[in-house]
């Protein structure tokens, strides 16, 4: 029998709802314990502005890479069976938040069904999400061809800083 290939996947996290940094912080040990799947980087964590309706906490974020051998949906099912052990509730678009999973880039496989769409449409002009995943990737060119060096530039860092201080979260390293 042939061994499934594992493909590299970046997930972003973001929480902005009873204590942001701690929801985060366990999402990513419950992300290196779905099946089929290893935890290969997190980012540093980062506190961000709120990009949203109105009257919003700041957000932790913060982006984790797995080698998984799961098809994308399967690996979504996973990433949601966490938001809704963190009581996520869907009620607003774009409203706050106790925990937001997201699968930005599944290998080099573009997706778009009416689950999931891959690469992330967001991705791009999200600071919060391209900076995180800087740290692990810093010459990742995305499936439409995009340079991550050349996003970073054009969406600049206005509102992100770096939000822990649990220094296993502060080289972009820490797995
Ligand atoms: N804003 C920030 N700063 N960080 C997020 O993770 C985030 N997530 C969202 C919306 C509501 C769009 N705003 C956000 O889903």
């Amino acid at each position: 029998m042939t061994k499934p290939v594992s493909v590299t996947v970046y997930i972003s996290l973001g929480s902005n709802l009873e204590q942001p940094e701690q929801h985060v912080l366990t999402a990513v040990e419950e992300i290196a314990d779905i099946p089929c799947t290893q935890l290969t980087g997190v980012s540093k964590i980062y506190r961000s502005a709120p990009v949203g309706p109105g009257d919003q906490e700041d957000y932790i974020n913060a982006v984790a890479e797995v080698g998984t051998t799961l098809e994308p949906l399967a690996l979504l099912d996973a990433l949601q069976a966490i938001e809704l052990k963190h009581g996520r509730e869907r009620k607003v678009r774009w409203g706050a938040r106790t925990l937001d999973l997201d699968l930005l880039l599944y290998g080099e496989t573009t997706i778009d069904s009416e689950r999931l769409t891959v690469p992330h449409r967001e991705m791009h002009w999200r600071n919060f999400v391209l900076f995180p995943l800087a740290d692990i990737n810093p010459d990742l060119i995305l499936p439409t061809g995009q340079k991550l060096q050349k996003l970073l530039l054009e969406v600049g860092n206005e509102g992100l800083s770096i939000g822990t201080t649990d220094d296993r979260f502060c080289t972009g390293k820490a797995i």
